[in-house]
């Protein structure tokens, strides 16, 4: 039986076959290729043990660990360049805003951008999308309509939910199957003149569907204009990502889910779009002129970074973009596959287990209950093994309600995991669920 797993933004599909790729044979000498020995050796912290236990890292879609390229890129920025930006006229605040700029500009070309005025550093995700929802607080009336799916993390639907509540627009829902789908036919419904916005996720924390975002923001551009906004939180560690292709209008995602530091990510907007948001943080480097009566803003992209920014973080947030883009997507996205064809087979063997998002075209996530075992107990039983996964409804209840479950557990592969690893996972489950039956 074949599955087509991957969806790259180019529309690439490989074919699986028992778990094992049929890719044409440049592909294949790729994935034996993989440096997965010298990719482990990297990571300093995937060398220890838990509860006396190798430690087993899959909660990868929660955060992923850092190589020590960008440990040390903030170590050295720390013990050689700290400073405050765009303030001082001394060495060290030169330096420092060098370093963050630098940061900007690599984010820009890594993602696409055409300008580095498009890119506005943000805590991660979350901040990206709350500042669009609160920009177009003053862009939206009563009885506008705006989309989210039903397979969307709360940091889409609240900020949208609540701005709704302030002006009166709609709040619209596109259906997703059994599957874990989006039901595309829905959307193509849900569409109209009134559409001002949609959110969506590239690829699903949850159920790791890659959802068919180029052919939803063409759709919503000709249907309506509406301005769609990518959460590439989940995506963009497996899929490289170009903002300019997709033409998308804004798009947002964390460094901590790229290899890189918590704390930072950013968001990208079109000029026109950015221009016309105004901002919900006030403060201090945001401004261009103050007087007790008024104040105007700056510039983008500073119009959006009121105080003083992370800045350590957006130095590792580059090196890890670099390491990213040394090791390469083209050698990655294959070898997250395979370890996501094996998981899966080896899973299916396990008595009662369900996977949760079968979809045909999936990311290195997979969510998953055995019987009527909690997913809290199993997740628990699995920590004393050493083997860390992410249990619950991972901040996206609207699919845990459509499953009608109370949570998953989640096992998610980053491109320092492997097959053993999975082993070990597939046995642990089998002790665990022994000794919970
Ligand atoms: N999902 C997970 O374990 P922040 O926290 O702002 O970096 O990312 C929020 C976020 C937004 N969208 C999607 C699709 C996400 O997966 C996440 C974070 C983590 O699944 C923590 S809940």
């Amino acid at each position: 039986m074949y599955t087509c797993i991957l969806n790259y933004q180019s529309n690439k599909t490989f074919h699986l076959k028992r778990g094992l790729l049929t890719l044409p044979q440049a592909n294949i000498k790729l994935l034996n290729m993989f440096p997965i020995d010298n990719i482990r050796a990297d990571f300093p912290i995937l060398h220890q043990k838990i509860h006396g236990k190798p430690l087993v890292y899959l909660d990868n879609a929660a955060t992923t660990q850092s190589p020590i390229k960008v440990i040390d890129a903030m170590v050295n920025y720390y013990k050689t360049s700290h400073s405050n930006v765009h303030r001082g006229v001394h060495s060290l605040s030169q330096r420092a805003t060098d370093a963050y700029e630098s940061a900007r500009q690599k984010i820009q070309t890594f993602f696409g951008a055409s300008n580095s005025k498009e890119i506005i550093f943000t805590s991660g995700t979350t901040h990206g999308i709350n500042i669009v929802a609160n920009g177009f607080t003053s862009l939206l009336k009563k009885g506008d309509e705006v989309l989210v799916s039903q397979m969307e993390h709360h940091s889409n639907i609240v900020p949208l939910q609540m701005l709704c509540k302030r002006t009166g627009a709609i709040l619209k829902v596109i259906p997703m199957n059994e599957s874990g789908e989006l039901n595309y036919e829905s959307y193509l419904t849900l569409l109209s003149p009134a559409t001002k916005l949609v959110f969506i996720n590239h690829v699903s924390n949850v159920l790791g569907t890659i959802n068919p975002i180029k052919k939803i923001i063409d759709k919503a551009h000709e249907v309506s204009n509406a301005a769609v906004l990518i959460d590439g939180a989940q995506s963009c560690p497996h899929i490289k990502t170009n903002v300019m292709t997709l033409d998308c209008d804004f798009y947002v995602a964390s460094a901590h889910k790229l290899y890189g530091p918590t704390g930072i990510g950013f968001l990208y907007g079109k000029e026109a779009w950015l221009n016309k948001l105004n901002p919900s943080q006030f403060g201090g480097s945001m401004i261009d002129r103050v007087t007790f009566e008024e104040t105007s803003y700056a510039d983008l992209p500073y119009k959006f970074e009121a105080g003083t920014q992370n800045i350590a973080g957006a130095v590792g947030f580059a090196a890890a973009l670099d390491y990213l883009q040394d090791i390469g997507y083209d050698k990655i996205a294959p070898y997250e596959n395979e370890l996501l064809v094996y998981a899966q087979e080896k899973l299916l063997n396990i008595d009662g287990l369900k996977i949760y998002g079968t979809s045909k075209f999936k990311a290195s996530v997979i969510s998953f209950n055995i019987g009527d075992i909690h997913p809290y107990d199993l997740g628990s039983i699995l920590d004393k093994m050493g083997i860390a996964v992410r249990t619950g409804h991972h901040c996206a209840q609207p699919i845990i309600d459509f499953y009608q479950i109370p949570g998953t557990v989640r096992a998610s592969f980053a491109l320092y995991n492997t097959k053993e690893e999975i082993d070990t996972l597939i046995e642990g489950l089998l002790k665990a669920t022994k000794m919970l039956s």
